[in-house]
């Protein structure tokens, strides 16, 4: 099986791929996920990276690691092979893929061919839509009425915007639905895609030490990106979906005393994957129930 992770600039990617590798790379031959035939990827030298400065309590985005190419990790998952690729693709290459539909080849061979997807987003990161409300309240503050603003001349002409521009700033979940899209645009089997969304830093969202008491994912993202939301109900015809929330650091780095906490347990006891009424430290979980649904869910 075929897994793309997928997801916007600082969405939590690289973060989970050292979390993982810090995982599976010491896994004993019969633990539920493990490395293919014990084989390093290509890119094992990064990934240690990436999986030192977590050990360390130092954010992957802080070191600045970045690799610019593919991260194919070769898995063996409650018994079946599965592949799961990270394309560190620019952010201008999803942009031309999103806005012009251009697509390129190293993308569209792998969107092609990809049977499932984790689709990445921070909490703490996203751009919301204003509300009419919004504005309205926002020019009752600066105490000008609505009006005088319609009445104005405009200060372009609608075709001078930019449409990158506009592309830039629209809504995460804009961009989130219009990846998908493309997935499913691109896509040459039949068979339904299956999407797990990943609500990265779930420790900036939940508290332990009883994970998704306080706030489950799927609500989460019900209130947050509805449009997303809607998007993934209206289209179960083409799209099996589940929302995870998951803490690949285990903390808030810039917590320090959350840091000296965690900082000594073997990552297997950091992390942390909430679930709709649970929660689990497996941080493969997410890729188990992609698993479960290919082998249960044949078409
Ligand atoms: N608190 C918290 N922050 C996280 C977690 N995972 C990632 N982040 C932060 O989110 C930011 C982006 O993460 P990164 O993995 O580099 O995202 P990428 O650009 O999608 O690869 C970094 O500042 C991370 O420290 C987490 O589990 N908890
Ligand atoms: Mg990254």
């Amino acid at each position: 099986m075929r897994i793309t992770m997928l997801g916007g600039h600082a969405s939590g990617k690289t973060s989970y791929l050292g979390a993982l590798w810090a995982t599976v790379r010491g896994a004993a031959p019969d633990a539920p996920v493990t490395l293919s035939e014990g084989r390093l990827p290509d890119s094992s030298t990064y990934l240690d990276e990436c999986e030192h400065a977590l050990l360390a309590g130092e954010s992957v985005e802080r070191t600045k690691l970045d690799h610019g190419e593919r991260i194919d990790l070769d898995l063996t998952i409650d018994g079946s092979p599965v592949l799961v690729t990270h394309l560190d693709v620019a952010g201008e290459t999803y942009e031309a893929a999103l806005e012009q539909r251009s697509v390129a080849p190293t993308l569209l061979t792998e969107l092609a061919q990809t049977e499932a997807v984790m689709l990445f987003v921070h909490p703490r990161r996203l751009r919301l839509p204003h509300s009419i409300t919004d504005a309205r309240r926002l020019i009752a503050v600066a105490g000008e009425p609505l009006e005088q603003h319609s009445q104005a001349e405009p200060e372009s002409e609608p075709n001078d915007i930019d449409p990158v521009d506009v592309w830039k700033h629209a809504p995460t979940a804009v961009h989130l639905v219009e990846m998908l899209q493309l997935v499913v645009e691109q896509r040459t089997s039949g068979r339904r895609l299956n999407v797990a969304l990943i609500v990265s830093a779930w420790d900036t969202i939940d508290q332990g030490p009883e994970w998704g008491t306080d706030c489950q994912p799927g609500p989460w993202v019900q209130a947050n990106l509805p449009l997303l939301h809607q998007f993934l109900t209206t289209n179960d015809g083409h799209i099996r979906w589940k929302v995870f929330g998951v803490s690949a650091q285990g903390c808030n780095f810039d917590d320090k005393d959350a840091v000296d906490a965690i900082v000594e347990q073997p990552y297997d006891q950091r992390t942390i994957v909430a679930l709709d009424g649970g929660w689990t430290r497996d941080i493969a979980e997410p890729l188990r129930w992609f698993v479960r649904e290919w082998t249960e869910h044949p078409t």
